[in-house]
């Protein structure tokens, strides 16, 4: 190598390393909310003032708002007055709580303002109440110190772009737990998402045995789940997925229909029918259509507190519309315009812009409500997905009905998407992926977001599959990979260190216990990502070494096969877990070439 090359190889080398750790994380309360808000005009100048343990709070409200506040805002060492104190103003837009004060009069908006004056939190409707208390909850909580509460003098008027958004359980695999499931509601209140569509493939009551009411005790937690949903303001929608043997008979209609109203006395009150990943008779447009309508007149309009339905057509995204066929227009036509359809987009994984959602708008009618399938993982259980939610356009919001996240069977794990889905659904034109996966993977393990992050990027793209769905993976090392392959010896410390803080990273994820459901899920990959760094460890030196030395290529030949025995056999994996993989895309390829092994 010439001197010029070798310089230009070390300034590289820096580069990649630097931006392997360039990463900005917000420092005040305001800016870590999520969703991030419409507008914020800030009024003391980056000043906070300190709210002190000594002052005395009064609420001004309604009952039914101080009810709310109490249930959303903790505050465990206010004071309480009921005259001259520092007034908390909380209501709705036209209350005499608020006085003139006026949300954005957008549903879901709120106004909330902070200043030494007092608090005053306006919604448009009690859903944007509940959201601006979200986000004082939320400030409240960033702003605690020991001598009281430091804040910002703000003003924040907020609303989300797109009015249904949420989560779709919706994957193959072991279904999330009922703990997992509460947990997720409060996840949801707390990130502004108000959907979830319960509709896991492999719970036997939703598919299978759809014709057989629930048993008790399942029963009995449905009704749970759905109490906790209302508390967080999501709307639970309950899906059935008849399609795999239904007759178009009455006797499977009316076991539908007994099905509902099951569920409906568990207090669900908004419902879905899935047809997705069927054939033959099940398929037919017409007849899903005539069954939906059916539905619509004789259980939703004689229940005048449930939602209009939602459908997953059996052909759910264009590569797989026959248009000749005219399904989709089919239902277009005959589905009653209450009737909400499902869409993955132009295919089975993919991300939505304005295009695909012009196709089928015009198709079906209406507007689609956006089946997005990430951060799933149920076609690549060996990849964990936890990279960044990037690729679905900023202008996409007038042409959505909705948009829901299909996620993976690990719900802690899939919350570092789901943070970021909560982000783009609420402020869609101005979402930065990247600084949304950076606040949500601090958010989700404040104790350890560096190594979560580190971790993360060996974790991002689910490999070749039949979606042809792929995501970026380990681009910032793609330089240093490529010089060392070269033989260049700065580039093989690089890597060497690449792999060390990898390591670093498993181990301190392992002995994490702030969030030990997330570190359950995650711990077959945080294993392979210790042997991933140990054989590239072994691989740097003995490349060092000139691939001289007997005992150093023996090193890289066993750590290899500690990879592939921890990939291909079941002893730390989860059910259904088809392998472990980490690093897939670069560093382990990387590495293979490095040590001359064909894979
Ligand atoms: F209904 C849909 F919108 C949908 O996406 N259905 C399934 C879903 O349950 C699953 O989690 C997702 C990701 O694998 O894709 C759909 O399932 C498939 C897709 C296929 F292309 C199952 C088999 C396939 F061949």
């Amino acid at each position: 190598m010439t001197t010029r090359r070798l310089l230009l190889a070390a300034l590289l080398i820096v580069g990649s390393l630097a931006t392997l750790g360039a990463h900005t994380l917000p420092t005040t309360p305001l800016e870590w909310l999520n969703p991030r808000p419409q507008k914020v005009v800030t009024t003391s100048a980056g000043q906070p003032l300190l709210l002190s343990h000594e002052l005395k709070w009064q609420l001004v409200a309604s009952d039914a708002a101080a009810e709310m506040f109490h249930s959303v805002v903790e505050c465990p060492d206010v004071k309480w007055t009921s005259r001259r104190g520092f007034k908390v103003r909380v209501g709705l837009t036209g209350d005499k709580a608020v006085a003139t004060a006026q949300a954005p009069a957008r549903a879901e908006g709120y106004l909330l303002t902070m200043s030494t004056d007092g608090i005053t939190v306006v919604g448009h409707d009690t859903d944007g109440l509940y959201y601006g208390l979200q986000t004082l909850a939320a400030l409240l909580r960033g702003g605690r110190t020991d001598q009281g509460v430091m804040f910002e003098c703000c003003q924040i008027e907020d609303w989300p772009e797109i009015a249904e958004r949420g989560v779709v359980e919706g994957f193959y695999g072991t279904p999330w737990s009922h703990s997992a499931r509460l947990d997720q509601m409060d996840f949801y209140g707390r990130n502004k998402l108000n959907t979830y569509i319960y509709g896991p493939k492999d719970d036997p009551w939703h598919r299978g045995r759809w014709r057989e009411p629930y048993p008790a005790d399942q029963a009995a937690r449905l009704g749970e789940l759905v109490e906790a949903a209302g508390r967080n303001h999501v709307t639970f929608y309950w899906a059935i997925h008849p399609g795999g043997d239904i007759k178009w008979t009455t006797a499977d209609r009316d076991a539908l229909v007994a099905k509902f109203e099951q569920v409906y006395e568990l207090g669900v009150r908004a419902f879905a029918v899935f047809f997705d990943d069927i054939g033959g008779e099940g398929a037919r447009a017409d007849k899903q259509a005539e069954l939906l309508n059916f539905l619509h007149h004789n259980f939703v309009a004689t229940h005048p507190d449930v939602e209009p339905l939602m459908l997953c057509p059996t052909e759910y995204n264009r590569a797989w519309s026959n248009d000749a066929g005219g399904y989709l227009r089919t239902l277009g036509s005959e589905l009653d315009s209450n009737i909400r359809i499902m869409w993955t987009g132009n295919r089975v994984i993919s991300t939505i812009d304005r295009e695909a959602m012009g196709w089928i708008n015009e198709r079906i009618g209406r507007k689609g409500f956006v089946w997005f399938n990430f951060p799933v993982n149920d076609y690549v259980r060996d990849h964990l997905l936890l990279g960044p939610v990037y690729g679905n356009a900023a202008d996409v919001a007038g042409e959505v009905a909705g948009f829901v996240s299909n996620p993976m069977e690990y719900a802690q794990a899939s919350k570092i998407a789901l943070y970021s889905i909560a982000d783009y659904t609420w402020n869609t034109d101005t979402y930065d992926a990247d600084h949304s996966w950076l606040r949500s993977l601090a958010t989700l393990l404040p104790t350890n977001s560096e190594a979560l992050r580190i971790f993360a990027l060996y974790n991002k793209d689910m490999g070749e599959n039949v979606h042809q769905f792929r995501r970026e993976e380990g681009s910032e090392i793609e330089q240093i990979a490529a010089l060392a392959i070269e033989g260049d010896g700065q580039a093989l410390d690089a890597l060497a260190q690449v792999c060390r803080a990898l390591g670093k990273a498993c181990d301190a994820l392992l002995a994490d216990t702030h969030n030990p459901q997330l570190i359950e899920e995650l711990r077959p990959w945080l294993v392979q990502g210790q042997n991933v760094a140990a054989y590239g460890g072994a691989v740097v030196e003995w490349r060092k070494a000139g691939c001289q030395g007997d005992k150093l290529r023996s090193e890289v030949e066993r750590l290899r096969k500690v990879i592939d025995h921890h990939d291909t056999t079941p002893e730390l994996r989860h059910p259904y877990q088809t392998g472990t993989k980490v690093g897939s895309k670069v560093l382990m390829p990387t590495l293979d070439k490095l040590a001359g092994i064909e894979k």
